[in-house]
């Protein structure tokens, strides 16, 4: 049985992270944390813990008091925040994954945390990127995912640590809107289809990006983390997706559902320069071979889902 602590855990994937992780590990072997209290969170009254990831006395205390055994290392900011701010990012996203590292390696915890497919940059194949490959990204987010790709890997080798990631696409659900990422627009548009029956995409028409549903998302980490290590070649950096798609595929899933929905674009120069800089569709083929992955919602399935939660929520 493991206990698992969670950072970031009110984030879009943190919140039905945790929210699975309890279903099948039980409620008191997951503490989830973040710097935030879960005020509006399905998290809420439930056991919480407040982390700051950059304070890692704070994060050594929490971990020893639940005397957890894997470490679930979620926080961090996204694309678009990133550039915005690139000293913030490199001190959260860098910064609190060295402690999360360190308290790992200090209390021999297994560890997860997610990279991207922002880990990629201009000069990386754009159609079915293969896992090892050129990466030069040019964004401070795109930064902080290789190097941190790479310290999981250094975290393995040199002291042993249990370290497991994946790269993930656009992840896309209902339970908890994203903030600050380039993906977020294949979120927006279920919400403001199902609102408003338009939407004015920040992303241009024609721009293919990986993207996943939340489920699939949740699921390959638990089998990744679950997986025999000897099956393993690779840690880190398992390229996972189902679906590449331009926002127009988007829209003509969701007029099944209305026909009348219309789609305009109100391109985001900085949202849309990052994802220029993306693979179209990256190729996920030794995450399947090593330990299974398996994604089962495609766009439709995705849409019908997404429309039918998001009507019963408003
Ligand atoms: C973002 O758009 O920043 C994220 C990601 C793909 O890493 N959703």
């Amino acid at each position: 049985m493991k206990r698992i602590i969670v950072t970031g855990a009110l984030g879009q994937i943190g919140t039905e992270l945790t929210l699975k992780l309890r279903e099948l590990y039980g409620e008191d072997n997951v503490l989830p944390t973040d710097i935030k209290e879960p005020v509006d969170s399905p998290l809420e009254g439930k056991p919480f813990e407040i982390l700051d990831v950059t304070d890692y006395e704070e994060m050594v205390r929490i971990c020893k008091e639940f005397n957890g055994d894997t470490m679930m290392h979620l926080a961090a900011l996204l694309s678009a925040t990133c550039e915005k701010d690139p000293q913030l990012a490199w001190n959260i996203n860098m910064g609190g994954l060295v402690n999360a590292l360190e308290t790992a390696r200090t209390l021999n915890l297994q560890f997860f945390t997610p990279s991207s497919i922002g880990s990629f940059g201009p000069s990386t194949p754009k159609d079915n990127t293969p896992q090892t490959t050129i990466q030069r990204p040019v964004t401070m987010y795109g930064v902080n995912k290789v190097s941190g790709e790479l310290l999981c890997n250094y975290y393995f080798e040199k002291f042993g640590v249990d370290t497991r990631g994946v790269r993930f696409p656009g992840l896309i659900s209902h339970v908890r809107e994203p903030g600050g990422g380039t993906t977020d627009y294949a979120v927006e548009i279920f919400f403001e289809a199902v609102k408003n029956g338009k939407y004015a995409s920040f992303i241009d028409k024609g721009t293919f990006m990986d993207m996943m549903y939340m489920d699939d998302a949740i699921q390959a980490i638990i089998d990744l983390m679950e997986a025999d290590a000897s099956k393993l070649e690779d840690r880190n950096a398992f390229n996972v997706t189902k679906m590449s798609f331009d926002p127009e595929m988007v829209a003509e899933s969701i007029r099944r559902h209305y026909p009348e929905f219309e789609l305009t674009y109100d391109v985001d120069p900085v949202r849309q320069g990052i994802a220029e800089n993306w693979p179209n569709s990256i190729d996920a083929s030794e995450a399947k071979r090593q330990w299974g992955f398996d994604a089962k919602f495609d766009l439709d399935k995705m849409t019908d889902t997404m429309i039918e939660a998001i009507k019963k929520k408003l």
